[in-house]
C-alpha cells in the first residue's frame, strides 16, 4: 500500500468532504481515504499497481472540486 496526499480546494462544508471521500473510495484499489477540511488535503491509501495520481484527480475534478498533487 501506498500514501498520496492531494490537495483538494473548493470545499467549503462537510457535504464537500463526504462527496470528495465518495468519489475517492469508488476509484478501485483505493482501501482508505482521509479527507480533511482545515487543510484542504485527500490522504489516500492505495494499491499502486492499480492506482495511479492522475486517476485520483480526475475522480475528484468529476466530483466537482479542484485536484493537485501534494508534495
Ligand atoms: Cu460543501
Amino acid at each position: 500500500m501506498e500514501k498520496l496526499l492531494i490537495n483538494v480546494s473548493g470545499m467549503s462544508c462537510q457535504g464537500c468532504v463526504r462527496s470528495v471521500t465518495a468519489a475517492l473510495t469508488a476509484v478501485a484499489g483505493v482501501a482508505q481515504v482521509e479527507v480533511s477540511l482545515p487543510s484542504g488535503q485527500a490522504a489516500i491509501r492505495c494499491d499502486p499497481s492499480l492506482v495511479s495520481v492522475a486517476r485520483l484527480t480526475e475522480a475528484i475534478e468529476a466530483a466537482g472540486f479542484e485536484a493537485r498533487p501534494a508534495v
